[in-house]
């Protein structure tokens, strides 16, 4: 691989995941030399690491994938409308392969620190393995959701069975054949575990601390008839996409929920119900902005899991009623509501009942002991900022980011932050990522920042980073837009409630990825506006 003369890399990319190699590929193409430093031991990311059972996206799989190369998007055949986590995997193995970006990729390789040397304008990386890197820009491609959450219950190390974690999965599935098994988590990776594991196991217990809201995904295997429509409608198909709020091709209802007839909004509630998942959340365009329009949508989903769920109790215990709908991900469910009618499944709502304790034979409430076999804990991740503020990243002047980013995070436009010249983050906080479809995020964040970049390059510019005040300005408008819908008001992730001692802020960049993509444009176009280039 071609290197600078003094050994100092154009791009180094943390991360082989979605956004790492759609990285690679790009820095390739713009003829700029680049090395991607990967903790695991294969390409993926999020889709390498979380190989639970009934692990799936919960975009559908023909928007759930590159859209860059016309070929590739035509040649690959998607089996299922939400793809499973082995396929996806395969898919990204297949990209890695297709275009020759394994020689780039470093596996094994995790980043420890990362600290820029102002004088020759480059990032100093130290690896896991003791070898020193050096690059001129370095693109934090560590994805939203990498760290998992791990709840420090007094006495979990005491546990005698078998411990897993959905975000941390081992490479062959275990047998829970003949097991009492335990879950800890009722987000979309318990969710979707739950009634998998529920078919295997002697027996299982949901220890759930809040409901949440899921919609079944009405998964289902797509036909040769399908393929001939869907590679006909590409194009628009992904032209509506990119210009969307949530980067897939589905419209919210003309008119608002609080504007419309009890019938109509039914039938508009009924229609996305059906499409399935997460796509819930957009039936009206006032369904995440007015207390009203999210009340019929929760009583519209209310009443669908009354119809499903036998016992009383589980039923009430499994209606969220502390949060609106869609304040959280919507979780999108294969068959979750019905697993809790089989005999062997109980719920037990920890807010009757809160975990004191994990003991060598199960968990301890504040009403009984249970004991179990395997306990799998599906408890999340420290997300957005936690991966970033785990590496020792010291910008100008020694600057830690850790530091900077004590209140809550700091960025200009979610791609870069003041005092860090030449560092750039995909998917980050003040940026769309999870809010929207995370294929067409990162890509259209890695070509912003591969072009910026290359700019620079041709210009001469050796350290470019935004102004405080833009980033300043850019985070409280992010904020803003927060604060004028639902979002903030529940504990999710989003706010950093999940993690003790995380500044409750609001993260994701809501206003949409169309939206977001026409501001980064405009920057670009009014010549990198908020920028300081040296
Ligand atoms: O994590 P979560 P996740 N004691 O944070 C509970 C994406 N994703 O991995 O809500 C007891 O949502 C916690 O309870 P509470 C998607 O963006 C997508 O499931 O904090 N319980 C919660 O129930 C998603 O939003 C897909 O009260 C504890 C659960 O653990 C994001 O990843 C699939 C606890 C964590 O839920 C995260 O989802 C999977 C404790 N001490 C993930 N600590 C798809 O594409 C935490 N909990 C479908």
């Amino acid at each position: 691989m071609r290197k600078h003369r003094d050994g100092v890399y154009d791009v180094l990319v943390v991360g082989a995941g979605v956004a790492g190699l759609y990285a690679i590929h790009t820095a390739r193409q713009t003829q700029l030399n680049v090395v991607c430093l990967e903790a695991g031991d294969g390409v993926g990311g999020t889709w390498y690491y979380n190989r639970y059972p009934g692990c799936r996206c919960d975009v559908e799989s023909i928007d759930y994938s590159y859209s860059f190369d016309e070929e590739l998007q035509r040649e690959w055949r998607w089996s299922e409308r939400y793809a499973t986590q082995p396929e996806i995997l395969s898919y990204l193995n297949h990209v890695a392969q297709r275009f020759d970006l394994l020689p780039h990729i470093r596996f094994g390789e995790r980043v420890e620190q990362a600290r820029f040397d102002e004088h020759r304008s480059a990032w100093i990386v130290q690896a896991s393995s003791g070898r020193e890197y050096r690059a001129r820009n370095i693109i934090f491609a560590t994805g939203s959701l990498s760290t998992p959450n791990i709840p420090a219950i007094p006495g979990a190390e005491h546990f005698t069975g078998d411990v897993y974690r959905t975000a941390q999965w081992p490479d062959s599935t275990p047998s829970f054949a003949g097991k009492r098994v335990a879950v800890i988590g009722t987000g979309s990776s318990g969710i979707q575990a739950i009634p998998v594991v529920a078919r295997e196991a002697k027996s299982l217990t949901v220890f759930q601390r809040t409901a949440n809201y899921s919609v079944p995904a009405f998964n289902r295997t797509l036909t040769n008839d399908d393929y001939e429509r869907i590679v006909r409608e590409y194009p628009e198909r992904r032209r509506t996409s990119r210009m969307s709020g949530g980067g897939s091709p589905h419209q919210a209802h003309p008119h608002n929920a609080t504007d419309v007839t009890a019938e109509e909004r039914r039938a508009a509630f009924e229609a996305t119900w059906r499409t399935g998942g997460v796509l819930f959340s957009k039936t009206f365009p006032d369904q995440n902005i007015d207390h009203t329009a999210n009340k019929y949508a929760r009583e519209f989903f209310e009443e669908k899991i009354r119809d499903i769920v036998r016992d009383p109790r589980t039923r009430d215990d499994l209606i969220p009623s502390d949060h609106p709908i869609g304040a959280k991900r919507i979780c999108t469910d294969s068959g979750y509501y019905e697993t809790f009618n089989r005999d062997n499944v109980t719920l037990v709502n920890l807010r009757h009942e809160p975990i004191e304790a994990i003991t060598a034979r199960g968990i301890l409430t504040s009403a009984a002991q249970y004991e179990f076999d395997v306990i799998i804990y599906a408890t999340g991740f420290d997300a957005l900022t936690g991966t970033l503020q785990r590496i020792d990243i010291q910008g100008a002047a020694g600057m830690r980011l850790g530091d900077v980013w004590r209140n809550g995070p700091l960025t200009y436009l979610g791609m870069q932050i003041p005092g860090f010249p030449n560092m750039f983050i995909v998917n980050g906080p003040g940026s769309p990522a999870v809010l929207a479809n995370m294929i067409l995020t990162s890509e259209q964040q890695v070509s912003w920042i591969i072009d910026l970049i290359a700019h620079c390059s041709v210009i001469g510019v050796q350290q470019a980073e935004p102004r405080r005040d833009a980033a300043e300005k850019w985070t409280e408008h992010v904020t803003e837009l927060a604060n004028g819908t639902l979002l903030p008001l529940a504990n999710s992730w989003y706010v950093g409630a999940n993690i003790p001692g995380k500044p409750r802020t609001f993260m994701l960049y809501c206003g949409g990825l169309g939206t977001y993509t026409t501001i980064c444009d405009d920057v670009k176009a009014a010549g990198y506006e908020g920028l300081v280039m040296t």
